[in-house]
């Protein structure tokens, strides 16, 4: 439990977190899950959500644009802001949090989209590495439908990564960690509702949707602790619980109206900057 601090709303946190055996869990294997965050028929309301949001605002949820949605959507900001996932977070990284990006990563049926083995710490910008990615699940995400993998150990190393801009990798850059042995990997099977945690320097990745649904995860990537500064760049956060990070960050609000001209102006902002992060160095750039 988590008393004493407070959710971006100004809401006490008190909702379950890990367990020690959880965190120790956590710490040695470099990820967590499956943890259960919210009913499956919670879980099928933000999908419902999502799917209206997607064919409503079309230019505001395609392909090419699902990086900081919850700027511009308020049941993305509720789901982000979620006292269950934020009290798992918090007995990681204690109790002041802010939240650096979310991406929605969606698979359509039988497609060729797939994740490169990658860490995602490797182009964010942020010191000490005191972040997590948190990994919730609105479909069901299975080997079959393209689940995300994990490294075993990997995260007590950082390794080398390569830009591939594959054309069906969902990554800005296709980076790449070579030589992964993926007879190694151990496949994170959620059910809708539930969430995986992944260290930063975690090798992760996932392979294409063979099954006949989407595939529809929303990644919360990362949570930072009350720590971390930025190294390079300019970076948004949205605050979500106890004192704010560093002073360098630019606080960003949640949306009060969705996709109002406020709203889109600030993930607009906000994906601006994080480009020029996650671009530092690159031979080409993608749109946000
Ligand atoms: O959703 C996926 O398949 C990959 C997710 C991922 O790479 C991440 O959350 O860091």
């Amino acid at each position: 439990m988590n008393q004493d601090s407070n959710n971006q709303y100004g809401e006490p946190v008190e909702a379950e977190g890990l367990s020690p055996d959880q965190v120790e869990r956590y710490q040695t294997n470099g990820w967590l899950a499956p943890i259960d965050v919210m009913t499956p028929s919670d879980a099928a309301a933000v999908l419902a959500e999502l799917e209206r949001a997607e064919a409503q605002y079309p230019d505001d949820l395609h392909p090419e644009h699902r990086n900081n949605a919850h700027l511009a959507f308020p049941f993305l900001a509720d789901v982000a802001t979620n006292d269950r996932i934020v009290s798992c977070v918090q007995s990681l990284l204690g109790p002041d949090l802010s939240l650096w990006s979310t991406v929605l990563f969606i698979k359509e049926p039988d497609s060729s989209a797939y994740v490169s083995w990658h860490q995602d710490a490797y182009y964010m910008g942020l010191e000490p590495d005191h972040f997590v990615t948190a990994w919730l699940a609105l479909t069901p995400s299975t080997v079959e439908s393209g689940c995300v993998s994990v490294i075993p150990g990997s995260h007590e190393a950082r390794a080398d990564h390569a830009d591939t801009f594959g054309s069906d990798n969902i990554l800005t850059r296709g980076q790449e960690v070579a030589d992964i042995d993926p007879t190694a990997a151990v496949h994170l099977e959620l059910a809708p509702g539930q969430m995986s945690l992944h260290h930063p320097w975690l090798v992760h990745g996932s392979q294409p949707n063979r099954s006949g649904a989407r595939r529809v995860g929303i990644a919360m990537q990362s949570f930072l602790a009350g720590n971390v500064r930025p190294v390079r760049g300019t970076h948004h956060v949205l605050p979500i619980s106890g004192q704010l990070a560093s002073q360098e960050f630019v606080v960003a609000s949640p949306p009060i109206a969705e996709c109002s001209t406020d709203a889109r102006a600030a993930r607009a902002a906000a994906n601006a900057a994080l480009a020029d992060v996650l671009y530092h160095g690159a031979q080409e750039t993608r749109s946000l």
